[in-house]
């Protein structure tokens, strides 16, 4: 079920429960302070914080304050990675599965105004074959040193289950927690539960709203950016009219925004929205009729302390490096963000390929994962969330899934959800799953996509350090995807980079070497026309877990982990200067 992100109105109210709460693991009597929203990993040197996997503790309490009688008062987790079991004075209310969609618990009848109880959050980070992202269930560690069929180390390895590993099927830590804030929130008892609003570009807007209650009417307001009223309308669905609309144009344009201000009763919701149109057109990717050229690397929730916890701070800042960068889109690798950073995208014009958490299902696994409906409501509740952001241009179902080992079977599965995502968007963006470096003519699941995505480490992972066969094997591919007739985003390339590392010869993991990477790839996508983007690997180093393959985490940042410019960080900034310019 959809949850409107929380307002602050003349008819709605919010408590805002960050700051220290009480944690623990199990077994443990003493609780220990936590910082929330963050993940809880890095916020002690006790081994536990990284390593545990299973359930954790959180406790607080909490007041409905005595002046929201009358109201309906709900708890709004913006998300507990990766499920949760709430409980009130020791009483379960509520449970959640999945760690990076919100969900909110409705305290009428369970807690009166004036009331204070203890909340306790449950979060269990474990993840299977049964989750996503998905966790490797006894196989090997992802870049793991496996070297199988040694008996000594196989006896190693199963020492390890018996002792419960639990390792990511991924490249970046599991980062757990009560990661994103959690509010107390209060509307009126007839209130309005969820919008959708498709625009054109001839300033039709068509709108939908829910609402829960006995109210009689709903009136929509259309506001432009300067709050003057542009357009109206009552009922619960209809079409309004905005004449001379000002359109949301990406980054370098104007990403100019307007806000429905709907009532309903008493309640007040307004939902800002930007004008725009999204199109495959053959090998173009159309924004409002112009063709739309992808460049930006794609991005973690990651930072030191915080792990990937939401921090509004870091939002801001990365986006500005996006501008310093003169880059205008990322993809949201490999799960959904926190929703704040899609409203500063709105404001800014970045625009985002929205990704759900289906991370992992790759080749070792061998289809063994097992999520019943679950990739599909995951899907549903991220369209459910983002669909109202003018940034959001297209949705990814996925990243690197394993696609050519059995390709039938792997239609058979991504297609439902291909099509399940144009049914579920009502303003029907193109939808598309991320190809990893595979028998590409064997898949048939990317290339059935509105827009190729695909991920290659052409002189990294192979070919390692031969930038010469690398550009020679990755014009063979790009020969073959002109074939097909799509639009083709290079949506992840990059190589590891120590900050500082240096070397008169251009050497992997030198700075120089990174920067000869990316002027070879490049050399390669600019030679053709059907190439619409280019998606380094990645904006910052971020932190992974251990593995002969990871030093301190993945190095393939533009930026260190801190946001210091590497040298590559200054060559794009240039490539992409001259990009805009050309416009
Ligand atoms: C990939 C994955 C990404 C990794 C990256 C790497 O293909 O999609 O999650 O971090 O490669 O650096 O190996």
């Amino acid at each position: 079920m959809s949850t409107l992100y929380p307002q602050n109105n003349r008819s709605r109210m919010v408590t805002d429960l960050s700051g220290y709460w009480d944690f623990r693991f199990p077994g443990d009597e003493k609780w220990q302070p936590v910082a929330v929203p963050a993940s809880y990993n890095d916020q002690s040197p006790d081994p536990r914080f990284r390593n545990h996997a299973g359930i954790t503790e959180y406790r607080r309490r909490i007041t409905v304050p005595v002046a929201w009688k009358g109201m309906r008062v709900c708890l709004r987790f913006d998300a507990v990675a990766h499920s949760a079991r709430i409980l009130l004075d020791g009483k379960e209310i509520a449970t959640h599965r999945g760690g990076f969609l919100p969900f909110e618990v409705e305290l009428n009848g369970v807690m009166e105004p004036g009331e204070t109880a203890e909340l306790t959050v449950e979060t269990d980070n474990r993840i299977s074959h049964h989750t996503l992202p998905i966790g490797t269930e006894g196989q090997t560690a992802f870049f793991g040193s496996d070297n199988p069929g040694i008996p000594s180390v196989e006896a190693g390895k199963r020492f390890q289950q018996e002792r419960g590993i639990n390792r990511p099927a991924f490249d970046f830590f599991n980062y757990t927690g009560i990661q994103r804030p959690v509010r107390l929130v209060a509307m009126p008892r007839d209130y309005i539960r969820d919008i959708t609003l498709v625009p054109s570009l001839n300033g039709e807007v068509r709108y939908h709203v829910e609402t829960e209650g006995t109210a009689e009417t709903v009136r929509v307001e259309i506001l432009d950016a300067d709050g003057v009223p542009a357009a109206s309308s009552d009922g619960h669905e209809g079409v309004l009219q905005i004449r001379q609309p000002c359109l949301w144009e990406p980054w370098p344009g104007t990403p100019y925004l307007y806000t429905a201000r709907i009532t309903y009763g008493e309640d007040l919701y307004e939902q800002p929205f930007g004008i725009r149109e999204i199109r495959v057109d053959g090998t173009r990717f159309l924004i409002n009729g112009r063709p739309f050229r992808f460049h930006g690397p794609c991005k973690h929730e990651d930072s030191p302390f915080h792990g990937r916890g939401a921090d509004p701070c870091l939002n801001v800042t990365d986006i500005n490096l996006y501008h310093w960068l003169n880059a205008n889109c990322f993809r949201t690798s490999h799960y959904p963000y926190a929703e704040e950073m899609y409203q500063l995208c709105d404001r800014e014009g970045i625009v985002i390929v929205d990704e759900t958490p289906a991370v992992g299902m790759w080749a070792d696994e061998h289809y063994g994962w097992d999520l019943g409906g679950y990739h599909l409501q995951v899907l549903k509740e991220m369209i459910d969330r983002d669909r109202n952001h003018p940034c959001v241009v297209m949705w990814s179902l996925g990243n690197e899934p394993d696609t050519d080992t059995l390709p039938d079977k792997a239609y058979e599965y991504w297609h439902p959800l291909y099509e399940a995502a144009h049914r579920l968007d009502p303003q029907n963006r193109p939808v598309t799953v991320v190809g990893c470096q595979n028998r590409y003519e064997r898949d048939k699941v990317i290339r059935s996509m509105d827009v190729v995505l695909i991920n290659r480490y052409y002189g990294w992972y192979n070919l390692s350090g031969d930038l010469e066969a690398a550009k020679y094997a990755f014009r063979q591919e790009l020969d073959w995807w002109e074939k097909q007739k799509k639009p083709v985003i290079l949506s992840e390339y990059g190589a590891d980079t120590v900050a500082g590392l240096h070397g008169a010869v251009a050497e992997m993991f030198t700075e120089e070497y990174q920067v000869a990477f990316y002027e070879a790839m490049s050399e390669c996508l600019d030679e053709r026309d059907f190439v619409i983007g280019e998606m380094p690997w990645n904006f910052a180093d971020f932190d992974t877990c251990q593995g002969p393959m990871r030093v301190g985490g993945n190095r393939k940042g533009l930026f260190t982990r801190e946001r210091r410019p590497k040298m590559a960080a200054h060559w794009f900034r240039q490539r992409w200067k001259d990009f805009s310019e050309d416009k």
